[in-house]
């Protein structure tokens, strides 16, 4: 079986292509626009009526929604035990921190790259985008004191809740106002951890921590 994973450069869909490359995958890439003046395929469309990306198909089926895509595929390929298992204790953090990801930090980062989300008219956006980066340092604070100590975000064990920390982190820019990943002790010590493997390699070859 092939996926088809829809893809842009520095987008969510990198984190579901290391996903992939972890759990020996067959996966063709589409290339996609994430340039909001431009249109999208019918198809892409038809999949995802957002627009976004990611969105992952295989056979007839498809999803989109990075952190359900996520949750799927360590499910569906339990023997690399990218997650915890459904009724072992810390499923639970791992179920909770995709979900603080993808609905806070991430909405944190939306506030700063699509303000006119948020805002009612372009006067209100530079308020939206500063509410943005002061969001981004509430949100990653709370990741990092949830991390405390630990090695990875669930302990010892290396899960895709890292593999989706770190790209997040690729995210952030301190040139824009938000705050550099230094400023997050522990959440720098796990990208910088994820970073290393092989697969994270493969999909950001240019990466640079700023
Ligand atoms: N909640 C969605 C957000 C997806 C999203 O905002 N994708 C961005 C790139 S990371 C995108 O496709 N932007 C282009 C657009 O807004 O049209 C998810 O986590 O998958």
């Amino acid at each position: 079986m092939k996926y088809r994973l829809f893809y842009a450069e520095g987008t969510a869909s990198k984190g579901i292509r290391i996903i992939l490359e972890e759990v020996g995958a067959n996966y063709e890439l589409i290339p996609v626009t994430t340039d909001r003046n431009k249109p999208r395929s019918e198809e892409h469309i038809k999949l995802n009526p957002n627009g976004w990306v990611p969105v992952l198909t295989w056979g007839e089926s498809s999803m989109y929604e990075a952190a359900a895509i996520t949750i799927y595929l360590c499910d569906k390929y339990p023997k690399h035990e990218l997650a915890p298992a459904s009724n072992s204790d810390s499923r639970g953090i791992f179920l909770q921190t995709l979900v603080y990801f993808a609905s806070s930090v991430q909405n944190a980062f939306q506030l700063d790259y699509y303000p006119d989300r948020f805002s009612d008219g372009k006067g209100c956006e530079l308020s939206a985008q500063r509410r943005g980066h002061r969001r981004l340092r509430e949100t990653w604070n709370i990741v990092d004191q949830q991390i405390g100590t630990k090695r990875f975000v669930l302990g010892d064990k290396f899960s895709a809740a890292d593999i989706y920390l770190f790209m997040l982190t690729t995210w952030l820019k301190p040139e824009r106002g938000q705050p550099s990943v230094s400023e997050f002790p522990n959440v720098e010590r796990i990208a910088d951890r994820v970073f290393e493997r092989e697969s994270t390699q493969l999909v950001y070859p240019k990466y640079k921590k700023l």
